[in-house]
């Protein structure tokens, strides 16, 4: 990949879409491809292969998903396991068919069985039942790892597979029924503070444990993996330390500067008791993250208190 390779960067204003484009950008890339969804509905194959068909790509970053939390993924399951295998078998077999010299498919540590050993090696892969509240999104995203590996196996394609751990960062989803845990608790306590609240919920027990990873290390990670990966076996992207959702909330609460107490809602369901990924296999290949929980979390913070500013400028007044 050189810095006038036709890159496409599917999913480009998400979490990690975007996380990725600024990497690249920050690189010295200068010929990257992106599309909204409204641009260009990923779930739509003639659509989409007539844009593969007219813009030549040649290394394809595989960031667009459907993604969401705990209780979006065990509500919505029809949605997760329809649009991201109509996402993911569109763009694999459209970079295949139009020549795509490389591309990067992002799983999840999710794909993991619920109960595997800790922390979890890319072998455990389908060896242990999956957690329920999320399977339909880890199915899906086992087939996109099978497709891949399949593609390379008869077409000979360069199509490689990570594994992220839970992330966080800039352009997360802040919606407290759809979000992830960390920008869900940056939210809520955020707000608790701004409005004098002296109690924050939390979902679950707030006893499993959680790996995070800051959005902009895992971008990092991808542009390594896209430059120096060749192996058709999946790879784990991870920090390599977890925390309990309790010592989360209370480091977001220190970062946001709130001295609330916390108060746990058993009715919500804590999901996996934990998935701290093995990261000795990337490791090996040379790449560690860089930057803590504890900057993440300052960074990530800074962010949603821009935005809050720009939105509460938009609608003219305070929110
Ligand atoms: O981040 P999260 O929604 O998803 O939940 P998973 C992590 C843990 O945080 C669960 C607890 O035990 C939640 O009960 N939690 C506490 C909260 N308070 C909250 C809250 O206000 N909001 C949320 N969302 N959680 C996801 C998978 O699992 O991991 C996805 O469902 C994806 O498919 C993602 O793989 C990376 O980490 O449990």
């Amino acid at each position: 990949m050189n810095l006038d390779s036709r890159i496409y960067v599917a999913g480009h204003r998400g979490l990690v879409g975007s996380a990725i484009v600024r990497a690249l950008e920050l690189q010295g890339y200068r010929n990257l491809v992106t599309r909204t969804s409204q641009e260009l509905d990923l779930r739509e194959r003639d659509r989409v292969e007539r844009f593969f068909s007219s813009e030549g790509i040649e290394y394809v970053f595989l960031a667009a998903a459907k993604v969401g939390g705990i209780i979006a993924n065990r509500d919505y399951p029809a949605d997760f396991i329809r649009d991201n295998l109509l996402i993911q078998n569109n763009i694999i077999d459209l970079s295949y068919r139009y020549g795509v010299k490389k591309l990067l498919f992002l799983g999840s540590t999710c794909i993991y069985p619920k109960l595997a050993p800790q922390p979890m090696k890319e072998e455990y892969l389908m060896t242990g039942a999956l957690e329920p509240t999320n399977e339909p999104y880890a199915v899906a995203k086992i087939a996109g790892i099978t497709m891949c590996q399949s593609y390379n196996r008869q077409y000979g394609t360069r199509f490689i597979s990570a594994m992220p751990t839970n992330l966080y960062g800039p352009n997360d989803n802040y919606d407290l029924e759809t979000s992830h845990v960390l920008p869900a608790l940056l939210r809520k306590i955020h707000e608790a503070k701004e409005t004098g609240q002296r109690e924050v919920e939390i979902w679950g027990t707030g006893q499993p444990k959680r790996e995070f990873l800051y959005a902009d290390d895992l971008a990092d990670a991808c542009l390594f993996l896209m430059k120096h990966y060749e192996e058709n076996s999946i790879v784990n992207i991870g920090c390599g330390e977890d925390v309990s959702i309790r010592e989360l909330a209370e480091s977001i609460a220190s970062a946001v500067g709130y001295d609330g107490s916390f108060v746990y809602n058993a009715s919500k369901p804590d999901g996996t008791p934990r998935k701290l990924v093995d990261v000795s296999k990337l490791t090996a290949l040379g790449w560690k993250p860089s930057i803590s929980l504890e900057q993440g979390l300052a960074r990530t913070y800074e962010h949603y208190l821009e935005s809050q500013q720009i939105y509460s400028k938009s609608v003219g007044g305070s929110i």
